[in-house]
């Protein structure tokens, strides 16, 4: 067992359910001490008892927040996994609501990049940092009524490229994971407003869409690539999802 002082860590954000959750457990599997952050602390802290972690509460939407986090974590990180996001309704252009879509980009693009902003300094002195921008396949195409999520992961994938330019040189990998349809307890949920069969609608006759697990299991092995291998983006989406609109149901 390796020692606390020579492990590497992680800071996982959106880690109180679905790919965040697994993710903080995937990487305190592979050997990482794991920060787990999030807005409900209660969660964050079974967690953290669960996987040997810490739970640090953070909005990343509050820069004074994430300030907090970045002070807990201290002088040197290993990886970042920028995961907090969501989807807010699924209204057609003429008739969504703008502050749905300033939550989204708040959340999805303005979160990531506090949390990146903050963190670079620890990843930076780490030596050997990696951070995983948790993107989506609605950003790499459009569909009727996402574009307001769409918009803000074709975000999180441009600003991934960015970093990955403006960091070249630097001993930091920059990789981005574009899950398709994943059934999470609360993305859709969240999506609807609660509204339980909106969300179950999305799933309806899918045998088996990716559970959180797949995704990151995905990002523990991109995490335990040697350190100059850099997994640019990987796309990761269930059997029966063959391209977004083209989905088996049964
Ligand atoms: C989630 C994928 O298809 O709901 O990021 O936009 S989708």
């Amino acid at each position: 067992m390796t020692s606390q002082a020579t492990r590497r860590s992680a800071v996982v954000t959106g880690a109180s359910s679905g790919i965040g959750a697994a993710t903080a457990r995937a990487l305190a599997e592979a050997g990482y001490a794991v920060w787990c952050a999030a807005r409900r602390s209660d969660r964050i802290e079974a967690l953290a008892a669960e996987i040997g972690g810490t739970a640090v509460t953070c909005d990343v939407t509050s820069p004074e927040s994430v300030a907090e986090l970045a002070a807990a974590v201290g002088d040197s990180l290993n990886v970042l996994v920028n995961n907090a996001g969501g989807a807010f309704g699924l209204e057609p252009v003429a008739e969504a609501d703008p502050e749905e879509w300033r939550r989204m980009f708040d959340v999805n693009v303005l979160g990531l990049l506090h949390v990146t902003q903050a963190l670079l300094p620890a990843l930076r002195a780490g030596g050997d940092g990696l951070i995983v921008n948790v993107g989506s396949t609605a950003g790499r195409i459009a569909y009727e009524g996402g574009a307001g999520y769409t918009a803000a992961k074709h975000g999180t994938q441009v600003v991934t490229e960015t970093l990955r330019l403006e960091l070249v040189g630097e001993p930091i990998r920059i990789s981005e994971i574009a899950p398709g349809m994943v059934r999470t307890d609360e993305f859709a949920l969240v999506r609807f407003e609660g509204d339980r069969s909106r969300a179950d609608a999305v799933y309806a006759g899918v045998a088996e869409p990716l559970v959180a697990e797949d995704v990151a299991d995905a990002i523990a092995w991109i995490a335990t690539r040697p350190s100059h291998v850099n997994i640019d983006e990987l796309v990761i989406k269930p059997r029966a999802q063959a391209a977004q609109h083209k989905v088996h149901r049964e």
